[in-house]
């Protein structure tokens, strides 16, 4: 991880060498944490934040699931973003807030423990490599099962949740495979571990619907808006794993993997990136870099001009 300057903490820019906590934080010994990943993109007006607020929101729905109380509101947690952004001075990066129950009492009950809230920023390239978002990556369905519902609520984007993923990816690379499919309790598609999924059979899109145990993705729901705008019909509903191998395209969206081809599931060929994936994958990637006017919207200014990152 390329380290910068600072560290949002609790309400502070701290030295990036000063963001610790005590070993016995409650959130290291049962992952009662909630997270974000939001990337923030050089464009022409300067670094934009790609749908900040619906993040952030999400954040404070996940905090709400693991009955945490945030302490700072929508706004104050984006000023904090933009802040980070600014001292940093790396205007393309990607941000990770995190809150998590902290140093107290151990015990799983967290009743009383104090919640930090951090935020941290560093520049992550692609997720799945440069040439697995050219070529297509190769993508395994997981013996692991997806946590349902009533597991841990999926929709909430909690740190413990992601043992399932660890575990789920580190098979899939063993096996040689780039990344992991989990399926539900049920069998049905859920994501990957950590994108969503997207299946295109004779010109129309398909993607788990929301009632599956996936996280509900930002990237998905602009993958959602942006194809519709496209002109393609997007459907939501259960699928199987035979959806997959019977696809003529299939590609993954998320903050961090963006959109990602899969050129083949379990063995079996998709082939080549296909052209419903290309447009969605160009659309996309202009949209993040202010590149279109039709979804400006969704890009948040950074309020500071950071320089560029010296070389
Ligand atoms: N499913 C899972 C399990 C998941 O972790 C992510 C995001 C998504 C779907 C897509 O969500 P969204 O980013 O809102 O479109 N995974 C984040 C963390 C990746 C990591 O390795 O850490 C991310 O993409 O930032």
């Amino acid at each position: 991880m390329q380290e910068l300057d600072k560290i949002w903490m609790n309400g502070e820019l701290i030295d990036w060498a000063d963001a610790k906590v005590h070993v016995g934080t409650h959130g290291l010994h049962y992952g009662s944490g909630v997270f974000e990943g939001i990337r923030a993109y050089e464009t022409p007006k300067g670094s934009a934040v790609f749908r900040l607020t619906d993040h952030l929101q999400r954040l404070h729905n996940s905090a709400r699931l693991l009955n945490m109380e945030l302490g700072y509101t929508i706004g104050e947690l984006r000023s904090a973003c933009m802040d980070l952004i600014g001292a940093n001075g790396v205007p393309e990066c990607y941000l990770r807030p995190i809150a998590f129950y902290g140093y107290g009492e151990l015990g799983v009950a967290a009743t009383g423990n104090p919640i930090d809230v951090v935020i941290m920023s560093w520049p992550w390239g692609t997720y799945l490599g440069a040439e697995g978002m050219e070529k297509g990556i190769r993508a395994k369905i997981s013996s692991w099962t997806r946590i349902g519902p009533n597991v841990i609520p999926h929709v909430a984007k909690a740190t413990g949740i992601y043992l399932n993923s660890m575990l789920a990816v580190m098979e899939a690379n063993r096996a040689g495979y780039d990344e992991a499919i989990l399926l539900t309790d049920e069998g049905y598609i859920a994501d990957g571990s950590g994108e969503n999924l997207f299946v295109v059979k004779d010109g129309t899109i398909y993607t788990p619907d929301l009632s599956a145990s996936i996280l509900p993705g930002i990237t998905r729901d602009t993958i959602i808006q942006i194809a519709q705008d496209l002109g393609y019909t997007v459907v939501e509903k259960q699928l199987i794993r035979t959806d997959l191998y019977l696809a003529d395209e299939v590609f993954m969206t998320g903050t961090a993997a963006e959109v990602t081809p899969l050129r083949d599931v379990d063995d079996q060929p998709i082939g080549p990136p296909g052209p419903v994936t290309l447009a969605i994958q160009k659309a996309y990637l202009d949209t993040v870099r202010g590149q279109s006017e039709r979804w400006a919207h969704w890009l948040e200014y950074a309020t500071t001009e950071p320089a560029r990152a010296q070389a």
